[in-house]
């Protein structure tokens, strides 16, 4: 290798460098000696480097003209080394290729592409029909004050339907150690959520995880999901939420099914109704139904008018306003439109259930 130049830069010279690093590049088999001559040559102290710091020891013209070739051959051997180490990769590719006798007809294996969830396709397809009947979708927390969960709903302290959902409480101190956090049991605290952060009118769903403390069996679970609904706004009647619980059971269920409508309590509404679609594993006929529990029916929502102490609550005008809301169970959904028998399938993790959706 040529050692760094201290004569001042002439064409011949340069002529000279360029010469000898091309030849002696040519001559390199392997990256490391490539990286080698990298240095030696282009490097901080290498000798075109140490060339081309020296043309400002030239008067003007000669550096133009010598300058002007320097920087040619600093591109030439710059092209020269990248395609030397091209060189150098294709050269070890096809040796590897010969001494490994890799077939490149093989076909592939085919990558595993996962799928969605069949709780986040069903989740995915309610949201779909309300938001084809002028809905809007939004979120909220699964970690929740007491105070959505339950007050803003008409459930102070101490209220016996607090009873209804059985609370899993989040260890944790409110500064003010006025009220308690919670895995939400329900979706129904968005409800107040929405409407304190907007003005009617209102139409939203919203999709979310829900937890409660209870045992399992094949339809109840300690964590699934809720699709919750809110309408609110001029003269809203009971005569729309039938019709439009009625248009999402038939857009997700076919025509022929059955729906039932029975009334319920639930504290933030005035009426409350439940609404039960005929069973698909005894097609409603009971006859010792596991699933069913002998009564023909599986609930999937509850629902109401929204109660007046709620829309107080978050400061409209209950005279003004009324609206209807909803909270189903997606999995229960899921379970009627794919006959699936357990809801414990859902999160067991068992690809061979999951694969089918
Ligand atoms: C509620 O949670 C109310 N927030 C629903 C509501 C909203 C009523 C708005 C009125 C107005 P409920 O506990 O019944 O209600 O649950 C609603 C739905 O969630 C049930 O119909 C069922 O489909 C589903 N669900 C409830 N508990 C479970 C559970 N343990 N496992 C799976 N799904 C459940």
């Amino acid at each position: 290798m040529t050692e760094p130049s201290a004569q001042p830069p002439t064409a011949q010279r340069i002529e000279e460098i360029a010469r000898s690093a091309t030849a002696e590049l040519d001559s390199l088999e392997n990256l490391e000696a490539v990286d080698q001559w990298r240095i030696s040559y282009l490097g901080r102290r290498g000798t075109l480097t140490t060339v081309l710091r020296a043309l400002s020891s030239l008067d003007v013209d000669e550096r133009r003209t010598i300058g002007a070739l320097a920087n040619e051959a600093k591109n030439t051997l710059e092209d020269r080394l990248e395609q030397r180490v091209r060189h150098i990769n294709e050269a070890a590719l096809t040796r590897s290729a010969s001494q490994n006798r890799l077939d490149v007809t093989l076909p592939g294996r085919p990558s595993k592409a996962g799928r969605l969830h069949p709780t986040t396709q069903i989740v995915r397809e309610i949201c779909s029909a309300f938001v084809a009947m002028g809905f809007g979708v939004v979120e909220g927390p699964e970690v929740e004050w007491e105070h959505y969960n339950f007050e803003m709903l008409n459930i102070p302290k101490g209220h016996p339907a607090r009873d209804m959902w059985n609370t899993l409480w989040v260890d944790y101190e409110d500064p003010s150690g006025e009220q308690a956090m919670l895995l939400r049991t329900h979706t129904s605290p968005m409800q107040a959520r929405v409407m304190e952060s907007r003005e009617p009118p209102i139409r939203v769903v919203v999709p979310g995880k829900c937890y409660r403390y209870e045992a399992t069996d094949a339809t109840h679970e300690w964590h699934f999901y809720q699709v919750e609904g809110l309408a609110v706004g001029e003269g809203i009647t009971f005569a729309d939420l039938k019709g439009t619980l009625y248009e999402f059971a038939h857009r997700l269920f076919g025509e022929e099914r059955q729906i039932r409508f029975r009334c319920d309590y639930f504290p933030f509404v005035e009426p409350g109704v439940d609404m039960s679609i005929d069973c698909f594993a005894c097609q409603g006929q009971g006859g010792g139904c596991r699933i069913c529990r002998d009564s023909g029916w599986i609930e999937i929502l509850g629902a109401g008018m929204v109660h007046p102490k709620v829309l107080e609550k978050v400061g409209y005008d209950k005279d003004r306003y009324t609206g209807f809301a909803f909270g189903m169970g997606p999995e229960r959904i899921a379970m009627l439109k794919y006959g699936i028998d357990d809801i414990r399938h859902f999160y067991a993790n068992d690809l061979r259930f999951l694969r089918q959706f």
